[in-house]
């Protein structure tokens, strides 16, 4: 539910400022990661990829080839207050939209591809949060 993943979003944040300079994501880009959701942010800079990797490794949820480690990104997102209602729609998801850009051997271009398509189909499962739900909820992590 879109409840759940504002509490998955506000905790995942946390790991922004910590990879930002490795990847090279600037402020004018996205400034704070809860825009991710936001209607007009366009899910498309390749820092964006880079930086989503670098947060994804700090929660182990990626594996060598930097996909998703299913199973601790279930365990990652199970979680949250109520995360079981969650998981694995979100481990479907994800990993139908890795399968379209698998072919993509640039991991940086191929994960930011990875989330646009994950944004657009989390809206149209009626699971993306308002980013003032997330902002509700930033406090508890
Ligand atoms: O193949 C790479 C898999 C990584 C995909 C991660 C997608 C996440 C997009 C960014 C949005 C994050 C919101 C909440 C955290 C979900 C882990």
């Amino acid at each position: 539910t879109a409840e759940v993943m504002s509490h998955v979003t506000a905790h995942f944040r946390k790991a922004l400022e910590e990879c930002r300079e490795e990847s090279g994501l600037s402020a004018e880009v996205l400034e704070e990661f809860q825009h991710f959701w936001r209607e007009d942010f366009e899910v498309v800079h390749r820092e964006l990829g880079c930086a989503i990797i670098c947060m994804s490794n700090k929660f182990s949820l990626l594996q060598d080839d930097s996909r998703m480690h299913h199973v601790n990104m279930h365990d990652y997102v199970k979680s949250f207050p109520n995360g079981h209602v969650l998981s694995e729609e979100l481990v479907e998801l994800i990993h139908n939209c890795e399968k379209k850009f698998d072919s993509m051997t640039d991991d940086c271009e191929r994960v930011v591809k990875v989330a646009a398509c994950f944004k657009v189909d989390a809206k149209a499962a009626g699971i993306a949060p308002e980013v003032a739900m997330i902002e509700a909820v930033m406090e508890k992590y």
